[in-house]
C-alpha cells in the first residue's frame, strides 16, 4: 500500500526530486528549485517545480496581469477610490461593454466601453498564448496535443460569448461584462431576451456533456480507487495483464450494467464529453439573435413546446405578435 500515493494514502514518497527530460533548443531554462510539500502530496505529487515559463508564459502572465488590473481599476474608481468598499462590493461591481450607440467601434471612450475593450484585448492575447503554451509544452515532451484542442474548445465558447457573436450581431454591447455577479446578470438576462435558453436544443446538448461529464468522471474516478489496493492505478501495466486490478474493474461494469468501458476507452469518452459541453454550447450562443430570434416560439414551431389547451379564450400573448 505504502508505495501508491493518493487522497487516501498516509505516507509519502521522498527522493531525489525529479527534474524530467534536458530542455535542448528553450531559450529560458526551467525556474525554481524543486522543493517538497506534505500537503501538496496528499492531493497530488508532494514535489513542486521546477516551472517551465518561457517566452509564451511569460508574456501570458503579463497580458493577463494588465487586463486584471484594468478590470480592478475600474471597478476600484466606480467606487469613488474607497479601499473599504471596493472589497466589500467586489462580488457586484462590473466593468461593462460599450452601450449600443458604439456598435463595433474600435475604441469608443474609455469610460463608456473603451476599457472593457482593451481588457478583453489583454485577456483574449493571455488565454491564447496560454494555449499556445499548452500545445508546445505537449510537443516538447512528445505528447499528443489532447490538452490543448480540450481548451481550444473551452476557448471557442468564450470567444463566441465575447467576440464572434457580438461582431455577427454588429456590436460590443452583446458581450458579457467582466464582474462576478453581473456576469451572472448576463447570462440571466441573455436567457429571457431570446425566450427562454432552455428551448435551445444546443443548450440541452451542452447540459447533457456537462452532466455526463460528472457522470463519466464519478464512475471512473470511483472505479480507479475501488481498485487501487490491487494496483489499479498502475493504468500502463494492467492494460496488458489478465487478471489484474483493471480486469477485475471492467468485469464490475459488465456484471452491473452489461458493458465496459476499456482503460483507453474511458478517457476518449471523458475527453469527448468535456469537449463537446463547450463545443454545442458555443454553437447555441452563435445562433441566438443571428438566426433565431426567439428559442420558446422556435420551439412551438418545432413541436418541442406542448399545445396548451385554450382554457382562457380571446386573451393574447404578446410574445406571440398580434392577433394570435
Ligand atoms: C474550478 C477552475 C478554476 C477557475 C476559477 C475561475 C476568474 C475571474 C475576474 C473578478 C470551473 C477563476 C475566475 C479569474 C475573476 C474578475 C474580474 C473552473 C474551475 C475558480 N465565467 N458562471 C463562475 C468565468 C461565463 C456562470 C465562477 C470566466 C458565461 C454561472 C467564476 C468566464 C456564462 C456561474 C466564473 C465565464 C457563465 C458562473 C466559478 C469566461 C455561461 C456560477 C467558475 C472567461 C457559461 C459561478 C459567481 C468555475 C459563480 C460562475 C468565471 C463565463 C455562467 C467567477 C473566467 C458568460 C451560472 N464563473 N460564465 O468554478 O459562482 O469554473 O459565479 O468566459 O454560478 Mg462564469
Ligand atoms: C465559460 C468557457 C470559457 C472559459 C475559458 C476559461 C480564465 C481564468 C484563472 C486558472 C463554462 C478562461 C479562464 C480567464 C483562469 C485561473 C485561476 C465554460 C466556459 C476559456 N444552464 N446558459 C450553459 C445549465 C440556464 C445560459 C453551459 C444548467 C437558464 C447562457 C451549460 C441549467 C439561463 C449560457 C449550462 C441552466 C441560462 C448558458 C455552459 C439549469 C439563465 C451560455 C457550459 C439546470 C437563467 C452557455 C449554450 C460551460 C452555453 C450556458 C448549464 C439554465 C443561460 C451546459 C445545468 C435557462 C446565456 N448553461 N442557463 O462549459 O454554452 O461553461 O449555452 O437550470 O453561454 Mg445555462
Amino acid at each position: 500500500m505504502a508505495e501508491y500515493i493518493n487522497i487516501y494514502t498516509q505516507t509519502q514518497v521522498r527522493g531525489p526530486a525529479e527534474m524530467g527530460v534536458p530542455l535542448t533548443k528553450e531559450l529560458w531554462p526551467r525556474l525554481g528549485k524543486p522543493g517538497f510539500v506534505h500537503l501538496f502530496g496528499r492531493f497530488g505529487n508532494a514535489q513542486i517545480g521546477p516551472i517551465f515559463l518561457g517566452t509564451t508564459g511569460m508574456v501570458s502572465l503579463a497580458c493577463g496581469a494588465i487586463a486584471i488590473v484594468i478590470m480592478g481599476m475600474n471597478m476600484w474608481a466606480s467606487v469613488g477610490w474607497d479601499p473599504v468598499q471596493f472589497v466589500r462590493q467586489l462580488p457586484w461591481l462590473a466593468l461593462e461593454p460599450p452601450p449600443p450607440k458604439y456598435g463595433l467601434q474600435i475604441l469608443p471612450p474609455l469610460r463608456e466601453g473603451g476599457w472593457w475593450l482593451i481588457a478583453g484585448f489583454f485577456l483574449t492575447a493571455s488565454i491564447l498564448l496560454w494555449w499556445l503554451r499548452t500545445y508546445r509544452r505537449a510537443v516538447a515532451l512528445g505528447m499528443g496535443t489532447h490538452v490543448a484542442w480540450a481548451f481550444a474548445a473551452a476557448i471557442w465558447l468564450y470567444l463566441v460569448l465575447g467576440f464572434i457573436r457580438p461582431i455577427l450581431m454588429g456590436s460590443w454591447s452583446e458581450a458579457v461584462p467582466f464582474g462576478i455577479l453581473p456576469h451572472l446578470d448576463w447570462t440571466a438576462a441573455f436567457s429571457i431576451r431570446y425566450g427562454n435558453l432552455f428551448y435551445n436544443p444546443f443548450h440541452c446538448l451542452s447540459i447533457v456533456f456537462l452532466y455526463g461529464s460528472t457522470l463519466l468522471f464519478a464512475m471512473h474516478g470511483g472505479t480507479i480507487l475501488s481498485v487501487s489496493r490491487l494496483g489499479g492505478d498502475r493504468e500502463l501495466d494492467q492494460i496488458y495483464d489478465r487478471g489484474t486490478a483493471s480486469e477485475r474493474a471492467a468485469l464490475f461494469w459488465r456484471w452491473t450494467m452489461g458493458f465496459n468501458a476499456t482503460m483507453e476507452s474511458i478517457h476518449r469518452w471523458a475527453w469527448w464529453f468535456a469537449v463537446l459541453t463547450p463545443l454545442t454550447g458555443g454553437i447555441g450562443i452563435l445562433l441566438s439573435g443571428t438566426v433565431v430570434d426567439n428559442w420558446y416560439l422556435w420551439g412551438i414551431k418545432h413541436g418541442i413546446v406542448p399545445p396548451y389547451p385554450e382554457y382562457h379564450q380571446g386573451m393574447s400573448d404578446p410574445s406571440m405578435g398580434a392577433g394570435q
